[in-house]
């Protein structure tokens, strides 16, 4: 296997407890699965050889260098970029490439292929690297929508019509509701008074605003608009391509509905209610 070596150097910043992470991300193609008996050809980057509609997610620490491998066991050719650079390295089928990132901005980066975008980023490869600076708890929403026929499309090798994009399913970390709440690292649980981090990217194409019932949360990240940082809401939108960091230190013990305010995000294939639909739990 021929092996290309890519190296992002993102600034001189030297941290000195910084530790290298050593990942690989392995894309391969298989099927995503809904509530209403519908599949929809897929392709994700996962942590091992074996398919998962979640992708793989990255979480590092600032100060961080991820040494990270993608290999390519799909049977077509695929592009690799992480969100912000202007690198872009090809991974042909069969092969692997190293990308070496220095981690040294907190935020949430969307690394997806970047080949006739947006069409294989929205047939599954988008996925999240997380940059913490922080060690309190951390939970993971990458949202993303999803239309019948488009990823075949996409397959075949004919970009789908994104004028006439009309998506019919609505997942979290590839899940629908009630699956979501089976996922630890979706679902917000926690206690009275912590300080809880949501981390959260819109790897989809449609606008999708993500609305906390019982708490207001503060922006700690916005990639879209810094300017945002530090609101305090209870719905915040999220925009293609973009994501953010949600606080949340909760006041009162319950459990809250979490969805998405775009209300079609709550269905799946015409099933209410399904798509972008979860709880906070939060006790006493
Ligand atoms: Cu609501």
């Amino acid at each position: 296997m021929m092996k290309w070596v890519l190296m992002l150097f993102l600034g001189n910043v030297f941290v000195s407890q910084a530790a290298t992470v050593n990942t690989s991300l392995y894309i391969l193609r298989d099927s995503i699965h809904f509530d209403n008996g519908t599949a929809l050809p897929y392709t994700t980057f996962n942590a091992n050889n074996t398919f998962n509609a979640t992708n793989a997610r990255i979480v590092v620490n600032q100060g961080d260098q991820l040494d990270l491998w993608v290999v390519n066991f799909d049977s077509d050719p695929h592009e690799f970029r992480i969100q912000g650079e202007t690198t872009t390295v090809t991974i042909p089928v069969g092969d692997s490439v190293q990308v070496l990132y220095d981690c040294n901005t907190p935020g949430v980066y969307i690394f997806h292929d970047p080949m006739n975008f947006p069409d294989n980023a929205s047939a599954g490869l988008s996925g999240m690297l997380v940059v913490k600076n922080t060690s309190h708890a951390g939970f993971y929403w990458n949202v993303k929508e999803h239309q019948v026929g488009y990823n075949d499309s996409v397959f075949a090798g004919t970009s789908p019509n994104w004028m006439t994009y009309y998506p019919e399913h609505f997942t979290i970390n590839g899940r629908s509701n009630p699956n979501i709440n089976n996922d630890p690292d979706a679902r917000v649980v926690g206690n009275v008074g912590d300080t809880i981090y949501i981390y959260i990217a819109n790897t989809g194409q449609s606008v999708h605003s993500m609305h906390l019932h019982g708490y207001h949360a503060t922006v700690t990240y916005y990639s879209k608009d810094a300017s945002k940082v530090g609101w305090s809401k209870d719905s915040m939108p999220i925009y293609p391509s973009e994501t953010m960091i949600l606080e949340l230190v909760p006041d009162i013990p319950g459990e809250y509905p979490v969805h998405d305010h775009n209300l079609i995000g709550t269905t799946g294939g015409s099933l209410y209610p399904q798509g972008m639909f979860t709880t906070l739990l939060i006790a006493p």
